[in-house]
């Protein structure tokens, strides 16, 4: 585990063995789909693919993630992940980078439905990507060099006191992926209509 990071992540190079299969089951398998960003009334496509398993719709950014149907082997490894940090996950949103210009912009996970302090466990498939994390008040920044079968967990106040955003890269890189698992309690929105 790198000694440089921050306390609330951990991270777990090639915690997955069969990395390359998964990848090539998981781009076949789960139902990508490209949403519409509304920004300063600008309406844009996101600038990657993304699929959301889950058991209700997932808002965020003006974009609705319906939910779509979870891959056997993706299920395999929310049990696994379930088995090995001792936390459940019901949701997985996943995100597919198909070249050096997909990205993903600074943000937190933390819509209501993820509660205060969520555990989030990222996994990477295919090519690297850099994940960066910079601490909200302070600005400093963190990063990782993520890439086949690495796990990131995510926790207590990883989504409060810090943002993270996948940037471009000029480098030829293939598609990368990324599976994050949550714990999505839908219920906490409904109560409150
Ligand atoms: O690709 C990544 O590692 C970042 C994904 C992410 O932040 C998200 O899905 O919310
Ligand atoms: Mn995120």
């Amino acid at each position: 585990m790198r000694q440089d990071s921050p306390g609330c992540v951990d991270y777990y190079p090639g915690w997955l063995e069969d990395a390359d299969r998964l990848f090539a089951v998981l781009q076949d398998q789960i139902a990508w789909e490209r949403h519409e960003l509304t920004l300063y009334g600008r309406t844009i496509p996101t600038p990657r693919l993304t699929a959301w398993m889950g058991d209700t719709a997932y808002r965020y950014s003006g974009i609705v993630n319906e939910p779509t149907p979870w891959p056997e082997a993706l299920a395999s490894l929310r049990e696994r992940l379930r088995q090995e940090l001792g936390v459940g996950f019901n949701s997985c949103l996943a995100n597919l980078y198909r070249d050096g210009t997909d990205s993903m912009g600074y943000h937190s996970d933390n819509e209501p439905e993820l509660g205060p302090r969520p555990t989030i466990a990222s996994i990477s498939l295919g090519d690297r990507r850099w994940f960066v994390l910079r601490h909200r008040t302070s600005g400093k920044r963190w990063s990782w060099d993520l890439g086949q079968g690495d796990l990131l967990v995510m926790r207590n106040e990883s989504q409060s006191d810090y943002a993270h955003a996948v940037p471009k890269t000029t480098r030829p890189v293939g598609p990368r992926m990324n599976l994050t698992f949550r714990w999505f309690q839908a219920q906490a929105l409904e109560s409150s209509r």
